[in-house]
Parts: structure tokens; C-alpha cells; sequence
């Protein structure tokens, strides 16, 4: 059935580095909201807000400490639903972060687990441990045991992202009872619904010894349990069913079957569903060990998902990866060009489109030099590792340089002025050094700009019902070269994208809807990084 949502283009905003009002150096809530018209002016109606609950930033706010109030750092509640008021009046809905697999190891139901409370004690996995070690083998998300021991009780808690990120145990029916005031709480403020973080791992279904494996071993006793369903068809019925909004769920390691099962209409416990496949075509078996990126792998990663789910969650880049035209375009010589092809490809494929902060405008990795410069509790644990493993400095650095999380975490750039003017303050985390150059004041006036050219596209696709609701059909898979047919009621356009410096033949004709270089017919030739739609 169609909703709203499949016409929506929504854009994530990581409120750390998104504005800072008060020159503390940190992003903020009256930061985002003194930006909501520049949302506005970029057509989109969602905003999906990484988490900007109580925390204490062991992981940037996904280590919650109290889900019904507000970061202190980031603003009040009176802030938030002035947010959620402003943004209404604006056309936009605000969508939450839900992380329900783990809460921060401050919040007071961990706090009196640990105490050994009767009450909270089993709202966690505590279990003895085995010959002086950890109750079982599992590794964790971020590297290394998932396994914290706690002196005062001679027992360990499981946490299967950083120590202070204790997992939930959903054995225990009293924690899905809290989740669900919890949502009905964001909800009733006039929320439109959730991203749900890691929302395919929640159900352990033993504690078992898992198989010997390179990374998360273990994974088979929580990755999309039959528990797991039954939580989200609980959520389902008892909660989200009861109002106007969608879910969209991040699901590590998740198939194109596993997410038909997730998402289809039959057991409908989310309504779409974030996959990594794509994101990992250019890593080996980790994504801390690069291989050359691939367009050819990648266009085929794409077309399958495309194909084998109705309708997607399409992303390029996200406040956990890199930047997009770093990573598949080219930041350098090409960089508007390829950053506008790469712009055509998220919006013109079948599926809600998701533009993180940033991409807007080409933003790119970081330029940090030393680990000194890095904020992400991830590469500082991935560091130690390779430290513990006696990999060279050099090695350790370019490790991270590339995949680090902070990539997409340095500040917003909008204008030319000190810190790209995120802040007044010193920022939490360094500028990229690049805002003088790169920057919304820049673009925004610029027909030619990134920025302008986001904008156009987000309008052609609000007018086209064949890109909003139409078939997907790949007609080129090559090795640089992608090019694929959407179809409605007759109506067809193609797309054509070339992942290359280099002028390439294609044999098509045609009349030019929109392109990255200015021109109205298609010659049977595709200029350097060109994204090009025909209709
Ligand atoms: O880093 C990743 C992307 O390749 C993933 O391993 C990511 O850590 C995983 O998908 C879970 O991400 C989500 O949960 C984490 C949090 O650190 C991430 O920011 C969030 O997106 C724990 O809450
Ligand atoms: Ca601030």
C-alpha cells in the first residue's frame, strides 16, 4: 500500500556537527531549528535525527542514559518540540533514532542492575565466567570480547558494541514493556516515526560459544533470531500501528530474503530497511581492509537489491561511513562532477532516498593527520588492536585514515568563515580544512553548485511519478558504466552514469531531463563522471 513516505527524500542530520548555537563548540537543537529553512529550500520532508538523548557520549549519544529526556549538551525538551513544532510548520517530519539493543552503561536501569536489584537485574545478560575468562567467545561490533567483568558481583555483562554500551535482555518481558512507553512517549510529542539502530540483533537466542569465525563470532545466536521478529510484530501491533509514521530499520549483515521477511506486507514489522551489501564491495571481509573499489561489483550489488526488494532505504554515505564522493567518486580533480553523478544515482533510484548532512554540498573525508585529531570510540578501539598486534604506526594510521567513522562527523561547512561557521567556539571535532572552499554560502547561490544541483533533482523527482514509483530495469552493467530504466504506466526514463575520467560510447539517444554538464540531447557519448537522465 502505498504511504507517504515512498515520496519522501529525507535527510540525516548528526546534531554534534550539524550547528552549534551557543559556541560551546558542540552542534545543538537550536542550531538545527535556526537552519530548518535551509532544509526548507533543499526540498526534503523528513528530517531523520541521530540521537540527541541523555548520554554520556561514550558513543556520540548512541550509549543512552535517559530516553525521555534531552543532552544538556545538545539543548532541553522545550527545545525538541520546538524543533518538532518548526519543523511542522515547514512541511518537514522529524523521524527519532530508536536504539533499543543496549542503553548507556549510566542509565539508572543499568545502574541498579548492577547494584544486583531483584527488579533490574535480568534487564541485562550478566553471567559467571568460564575458567577465569569471559562467559563465552563472542566479539564485538567495535573489536575485541563483548564481555565486561564487574568486580562487585564477581560477573560479566555482555556488550556487543563499546563496554559502556550494555546490551538488553529481551528474555526479560519487562524491557520490551519499557521500550514500548518509551516510543509511545516520542510518538505522542508528534514524532513521525524511527530509524531503529542495529534493530536485527536484539534477540540472543543462547549464549552459546559461536563458531570460529574472522569478525562477530557468535553472530549466529542474535542475528535475526525468530525472537527478533517477534519483538518487531509486537511493536508492530501494540505500538506503531497505532499512528501515522514508518520505521526504517539499520540491519547489519541483512539479505535480500531476511529483509522481504522484515519489510514485507505479510508480517510488516518494518516498513524499510537500511543494507550494507553495497558498502562493502570495496572492503575485505572488514572495513578496515580496503580493496580497490570496484564499479562494476558495486552496480551489481545495487541492481540485485533493486530487484529482490520492493522498496529500499537508499543511501551513499551516513554519519558510520565515509564520504561518498571520496569513497566512489573522486574528490579531487572531478570532484563537483562526480559528486553530481553520484547525486543522480541516489535520486533516481527506486526506494526513499536518505541524504546525509553534508553530501549536499560534496563535503568530503577528513584531513586529520594523527590519531590525536580522531573522536570515534570505534577507531580508537580498532587502533589499540592493531597496536596490540604490532602493526607499524604507518599501518595503524592508514587503517583508519580511510574508514574512520569521524570522516562523516567533522562539522558542517556553511560559510568561508573560521570553523566553516559550525561554531564560534572551538569545535569538538576539527574542520575539515577544506570550508574555505567548500561551503553552503558558496553553493548557494551558484546555479552550477553541488548544492543547486541536489535541489533540482529533489524537485524532478517530487514531479515524476516514474522515478517515485516506477520499475527498476538494469540495461548496462559495465565496468564503469551503469545505466538502467525506470518505468510507470508506460512512461519510461534511463539513467546513465559513468564512474570514470573518461569520455565513453554509449548507444542512446535521446532528450536530456537533467545532466552534471550542461546539455539538452544525448549524443551516444557520456563525458567524464557524467550522471545523466533521458526521458
Ligand atoms: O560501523 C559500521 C558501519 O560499517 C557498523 O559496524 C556499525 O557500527 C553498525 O552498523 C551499528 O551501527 C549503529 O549502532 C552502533 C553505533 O555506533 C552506530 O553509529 C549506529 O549507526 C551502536 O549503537
Ligand atoms: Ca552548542
Amino acid at each position: 500500500m502505498y504511504r507517504w513516505w515512498h515520496d519522501s527524500v529525507v535527510y540525516q542530520i548528526y546534531p554534534r556537527s550539524f550547528k552549534d548555537s551557543n559556541g560551546d563548540g558542540i552542534g545543538d537543537i537550536p542550531g538545527i531549528i535556526s537552519k530548518l529553512d535551509y532544509i526548507k529550500d533543499l526540498g526534503v520532508n523528513v528530517i531523520w535525527l541521530s540521537p540527541v538523548y541523555k548520554s554520556p557520549n561514550d558513543d556520540n549519544g548512541y550509549d543512552i542514559s535517559d530516553y525521555r529526556d534531552i543532552n544538556p549538551e545538545y539543548g532541553t525538551m522545550k527545545d525538541m518540540e520546538r524543533l518538532i513544532t518548526e519543523a511542522g510548520e515547514r512541511g518537514i517530519k522529524i523521524v527519532m533514532d530508536l536504539v533499543i539493543n543496549h542503553t548507556s552503561d549510566e542509565h539508572p536501569w543499568f545502574i541498579k542492575s548492577r547494584q544486583g536489584h531483584p527488579e533490574y537485574r535480568d534487564y541485562y545478560y550478566w553471567r559467571k565466567g568460564k575458567n577465569g575468562g569471559p562467559p563465552n567467545n563472542w566479539t564485538g561490533f567495535f573489536g575485541g570480547g563483548t564481555w565486561e567483568k564487574d568486580e562487585h558481583s564477581d560477573e560479566w555483562y555482555l556488550h556487543l558494541f563499546s563496554k559502556k554500551q550494555p546490551d538488553l535482555n529481551y528474555h526479560n518481558p519487562k524491557v520490551l514493556e519499557e521500550i514500548k512507553d518509551i516510543m509511545r512517549f516520542w510518538l505522542d510529542k508528534g514524532i513521525a516515526g524511527f530509524r531503529c539502530d542495529v534493530i536485527n540483533i536484539l534477540f540472543k537466542t543462547t549464549l552459546d560459544d559461536g563458531k570460529n569465525k574472522l569478525i562477530l563470532k557468535g553472530s549466529e545466536h542474535y542475528l535475526s533470531q525468530e525472537g527478533n521478529h517477534k519483538i518487531l510484530q509486537t511493536l508492530r501491533k501494540e505500538v506503531l500501528s497505532n499512528y501515522d509514521c514508518f520505521t526504517v530499520g539499520e540491519t547489519v549483515f541483512v539479505t535480500p530474503e531476511m529483509a522481504r521477511d522484515l519489510c514485507g506486507a505479510d508480517r510488516g514489522e518494518l516498513d524499510m530497511v537500511f543494507s550494507f551489501e553495497h558498502m562493502e564491495t570495496d572492503q575485505i571481509i572488514v572495513k578496515w581492509f580496503k580493496r580497490k573499489f570496484r564499479p562494476k561489483r558495486f552496480f551489481k550489488v545495487i541492481s540485485k537489491w533493486q530487484r529482490e526488494l520492493d522498496w529500499n532505504a537508499n543511501y551513499l554515505e551516513n554519519h558510520d561511513q565515509p564520504r561518498s564522493v571520496s569513497r566512489f567518486g573522486d574528490d579531487d580533480r572531478y570532484w563537483e562532477k562526480s559528486a553530481k553523478m553520484l547525486a543522480v544515482l541516489l535520486l533516481t533510484l527506486r526506494g526513499t532516498p536518505y541524504i546525509y548532512q553534508g553530501q549536499e554540498i560534496g563535503m568530503t573525508n577528513f584531513d586529520f593527520v594523527s590519531m590525536e585529531e580522531i573522536r570515534d570510540v570505534e577507531s580508537h578501539n580498532i587502533y589499540k588492536i592493531a597496536g596490540d598486534l604490532h602493526f607499524p604506526k604507518w599501518l595503524k594510521w592508514k587503517l583508519i585514515k580511510k574508514t574512520s567513522r569521524d570522516n562523516a562527523r567533522t562539522p558542517m561547512q556553511w560559510d568561508p568563515s573560521e570553523n566553516g561557521g559550525f561554531s564560534e567556539g572551538r569545535p569538538w571535532i576539527n574542520a575539515n580544512h577544506n570550508y574555505t572552499r567548500i561551503n553552503v554560502a558558496n553553493q548557494k547561490k551558484d546555479t552550477n553548485s553541488i548544492l543547486s544541483f541536489y535541489k533540482d533533482l529533489i524537485q524532478l523527482r517530487a514531479a515524476s511519478p516514474v522515478l517515485r514509483k516506477g520499475t527498476f530495469k538494469p540495461v548496462k552493467i559495465g565496468r564503469k558504466v551503469f545505466i538502467y530504466e525506470r518505468e510507470y504506466l508506460g512512461k519510461k526514463i534511463k539513467v546513465i552514469l559513468n564512474f570514470s575520467p573518461r569520455t565513453r560510447r554509449v548507444d542512446l539517444e535521446g532528450n536530456v531531463l537533467i545532466s552534471n554538464y550542461k546539455r539538452g540531447v544525448l549524443d551516444g557519448k557520456i563525458y567524464p563522471w557524467e550522471g545523466v537522465i533521458v526521458g
